[in-house]
């Protein structure tokens, strides 16, 4: 079993104790090897001896997303490229992705933290295990794909889409572990419930997570699917998933705290706040080899606590993120900011301007994705053939810059609502936390 019972038990203060030192020790590698980062530190007058502990984790400057933009892709490695043995990538606030690098001890540290999130939700090496998560540069394929090995369960790597085939391969084969969205997962329950197969399924856990849900989601998973569903979390800049995950009790997600230091802080003021308190969720990596990150602002509004849980782990909980600092939104699983859409407007021609609304719903438990844009006054409200020709052109932009699909819809000149001269961007009718 894989159980690291002398990290996830461990009294708090030799937690901490373990954390300065591997705090330290990441400051320093850092400050000699990622420029940004000492640049950062040189301007607040720090030097990597200035940092004793975790005490002094506030001293240290933060880390944006923009930062893995101006440093595209691999500048803010801290190991060499030859060291470098994977990447993943996620989407960036405009163009270009968001790039992360592992090294072979880095892929080995986050197989470990999967493999703990599988055994602490009670999977076992007799577990078949099917991953309908994304393999690619996404991280959640390879990442549930590896914990399972690693205890030894069967993989199913079948990857998303396709839901009758995901079906039929969950009976076929004896799946038990079904990995994937909740959103995905609430559309295969709906979509074998109308078969008429759910009896002739052998799933007793779910594994779900990369997207906000709700308790209401998770009862009717579990009701129509009749298994535990586990909430997991994660994000692409710190390691992917495993950063968090719930436990048998379903109270909230451990945090791996002997790999990562989180924060809760005030996002106006930028000051620590208290356990208890809701606010920004900011992550420092203290074991990552390749991209390893301090004060990352994840922009994800939630929680912790360190009250003590039921199951016996120390490690401090997060509740459900309940929404965000900025305007990035989670469609179908795929991290979109409205920034992206505007880029793509901007450069679709002339016959279009860059006034957009996109509305985000859900149907059939499967999000919907509408973005209005109003057209040019050079465009004729009754040249349907052009307006086609323009509306097939920008989802084709769509789909292969964000990778998902949106439908577009050319209306009106001045048509979309406007408040103080501003049109709202985001119409989001999901009902998520
Ligand atoms: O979603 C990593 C992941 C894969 C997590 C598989 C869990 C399972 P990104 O694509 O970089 O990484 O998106 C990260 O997704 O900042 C949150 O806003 C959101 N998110 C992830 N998990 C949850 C969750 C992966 N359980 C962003 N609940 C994060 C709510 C979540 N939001």
């Amino acid at each position: 079993m894989y159980y690291q019972k002398e990290y996830e038990c461990m009294p708090r203060e030799e937690l901490v104790k373990l954390q300065s030192e591997r705090l330290v020790a990441q400051v320093k590698r850092m400050y000699e090897n990622v420029e940004c980062f000492r640049n950062r530190m040189d301007e607040k007058g720090l030097k990597p001896s200035d940092i004793h502990g975790v005490e002094d984790l506030s001293k240290l400057p933060f880390s944006y997303k923009t930062d893995l933009r101006d440093y595209y892709p691999y500048g803010l490695f801290a190991s060499p490229l030859s060291d470098i043995v994977r990447v993943h990538a996620s989407s960036g606030t405009t163009g270009k992705r968001i790039v992360v690098g592992y090294t072979r001890n880095d892929l080995e540290i986050w197989e470990d933290m999967m493999a703990r999130q599988l055994v602490a939700l009670g999977v076992t090496k007799d577990d078949i295990v099917q991953v309908a998560f994304g393999y690619g540069l996404f991280t959640g394929g390879f990442g549930a794909h590896a914990g399972a090995e690693k205890i030894g369960c069967l993989v199913v790597p079948i990857s998303s889409g396709n839901t009758a085939r995901q079906i039929e391969t969950m009976i076929d084969f004896g799946v038990t572990v079904l990995y994937c969205t909740p959103s995905y997962a609430m559309y295969l329950a709906e979509t074998a419930e109308k078969m008429g197969v759910v009896d002739q399924l052998k799933l007793r856990i779910g594994i779900f997570g990369a997207e906000p849900w709700t308790e209401e989601m998770r009862q009717k998973i579990e009701q129509t699917f009749k298994i535990k569903a586990y909430d997991v979390y994660g994000l692409t800049e710190i390691l992917g998933p495993g950063v968090s995950r719930e436990c048998e009790y379903q109270a909230g997600m451990h945090i791996n705290e002997d790999h990562f230091i989180p924060e809760i802080i005030d996002p106006e003021t930028l000051e620590p706040l208290p356990y208890g308190s809701i606010g920004e969720l900011v992550f420092t990596t203290i074991t990552k080899e390749g991209a390893p990150i301090i004060r990352y602002r994840t922009r994800d509004l939630c929680q912790l606590t360190v009250e003590p849980c039921k199951c016996g782990r120390t490690h401090v909980r997060m509740k459900k993120p309940q929404g965000r600092s900025d305007d990035m939104l989670i469609i179908r699983g795929v991290n979109v900011f409205p920034s992206q859409i505007e880029e793509i407007l901007l450069k679709a021609g002339n016959e279009i301007t860059p006034n957009y609304q996109i509305i985000v719903g859900r149907e059939n438990n499967t999000d919907t994705f509408d973005v209005l844009v109003e057209m040019a006054e050079n465009l004729f409200a009754d040249d349907i053939k052009s307006i086609e020709a323009i509306q097939k052109k920008i989802e084709n932009n769509i789909r292969s810059i964000l990778g998902i699909g949106a439908k577009v819809k050319l209306v009106s000149p001045n048509s979309i609502a406007r408040s103080e001269g501003k049109a709202k961007r985001v119409i989001d009718n999901r009902k998520l936390v």
